[in-house]
């Protein structure tokens, strides 16, 4: 499977397990983002700009990086991405059905799907345009998501041979023009049939141990960990089976990266589909208990190896990577001391390192520089601290 190098070890609890996964957690969540007595939080001198009106149904419910305490986003502090309505569902008259090329279609209530295995994982849900507008800077979050596998259900359908992917659609609808023709649609995404048969994808209802909220799809989501945002489908409500490649707006026209890159000496355009997460990392927010400062962030997308920080233009430095929480999917948090800054404006960027050895890129990088559209915006995040 093409997910397999991520698998160090997978946070999938099961009945009993889940139990002493849950133990390690809680224990881990003081650490998360260490704090020590009496310190205060510096605000960054760079702070976002407001969501612009245009925006602002779309995306909503931004956190301050600075606000942000614990390892699992608080269901409140979480953000929330809809393109089109956030429709309010009756779980008594919703069911899921599951069609297209498949032997035997399946349509299920919610209880239906509660009395499936239960899984539970934790991932961090980055969506893919984040850090591609200077107001767009907090749109991740890390939570535990519990629902129930999503491969058993495909194959209980009994997906034919022919089959290509498996295309997943949400109850919320928009109208939708290509040239001149108009026409109304429902949010889809797909996936290639073996990514949708990944064992780590669920159908989730939960989130961090409540019944999934309206603003981040209730009654029922597809999480597929290690995949932006987009491709985690909101108040899903059918599920399809196809032998033909869909090509909706959030998958083919929106959600494309555009980038200018070198063959042989000459430069090609070369577009592709918003699919897995990408190597990243951000300082998330200054602390400082008299002299002695503290930079804490956040590292996502792939296994983290390490995580270095700059202060203005000087050495970089390896940061303290919280290990106390281990989970595939989910972020880790760092942390590095900086001891007794000089008075004034400082800059602060970090880079993150995965075990292949890969580097989150530079923003002047040739992958971040030559990208003409905004989404898997990855590159080095840098921000702005005064200090007195
Ligand atoms: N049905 C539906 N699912 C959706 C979307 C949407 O507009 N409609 N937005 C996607 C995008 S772009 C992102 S980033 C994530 C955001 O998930 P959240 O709102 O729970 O943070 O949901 C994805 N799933
Ligand atoms: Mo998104």
């Amino acid at each position: 499977m093409p997910f397999d190098h991520l698998r160090r070890r997978d946070f999938l609890a099961y009945g009993s397990a889940a139990l002493t996964g849950l133990a390690v957690l809680r224990s881990s969540l003081a650490q998360a983002f260490p704090a020590r007595p009496g310190e205060e939080v510096v605000p960054w001198a760079d702070q976002p700009p407001p969501v612009p009106d245009a925006a602002s149904s779309v995306v909503q419910n931004l956190p301050k990086w600075e606000d942000l305490n614990a390892w699992l986003t608080p269901n409140d502090q979480f953000f929330s991405v809809a393109h089109y309505d956030r429709p309010v569902i009756d779980e008594t008259s919703w069911a899921l059905e599951i069609g297209g090329s498949v032997g035997r279609p399946l349509r299920l209530t919610l209880d239906e799907i509660k009395a499936r295995p239960r899984r539970e994982v934790i991932f961090t849900l980055e969506c893919s345009g984040n850090h591609g507008f200077p107001w767009f800077t907090s749109a991740v979050g890390n939570a535990r998501w519990a629902g129930t596998p999503l491969a058993p259900i495909l194959a209980e359908a009994q997906v034919r041979g022919s089959s290509r992917e498996v295309v997943f659609f949400g109850t919320d609808a928009g109208e939708e023009q290509v040239r001149d023709a108009k026409m109304r649609q429902s949010f889809a995404r797909s996936m290639l049939l073996a990514d949708a048969m990944s064992g780590d994808n669920i159908l989730a209802y939960e989130m961090n141990g409540a019944p999934l909220p309206q603003p981040n799809g209730f009654p029922l989501r597809l999480i597929a960990p290690g995949w932006y945002g987009i491709a985690n489908v909101k108040w899903l409500d059918r599920i399809e089976v196809w032998d033909r490649p869909f090509m909706g707006r959030f998958q083919a026209r929106d959600y494309v990266t555009l980038r200018e890159e070198q063959r042989n000496g000459r430069v090609v355009g070369i577009e592709t589909s918003v699919g897995r997460d990408r190597l990243k990392s951000v300082p998330a927010k200054v602390t400082r208990q008299g002299n002695q400062y503290r930079i804490i962030g956040a590292a996502w997308g792939a296994p983290i190896a390490k995580v270095e920080v700059q202060v203005d233009d000087g050495p970089w430095m390896a940061a303290r990577i919280d290990r106390s929480e281990e989970a595939d999917h989910a972020w880790r948090i760092w942390s590095v001391d900086w001891d007794r800054p000089s008075p004034g404006e400082h800059r602060i960027t970090s880079r993150a390192v995965d075990f292949e050895g890969q580097v989150q890129p530079a923003m002047d990088d040739p992958v971040i520089a030559n990208k003409r559209t905004y989404w898997e915006s990855n590159g080095q995040v840098t921000r702005r601290v005064r200090v007195s």
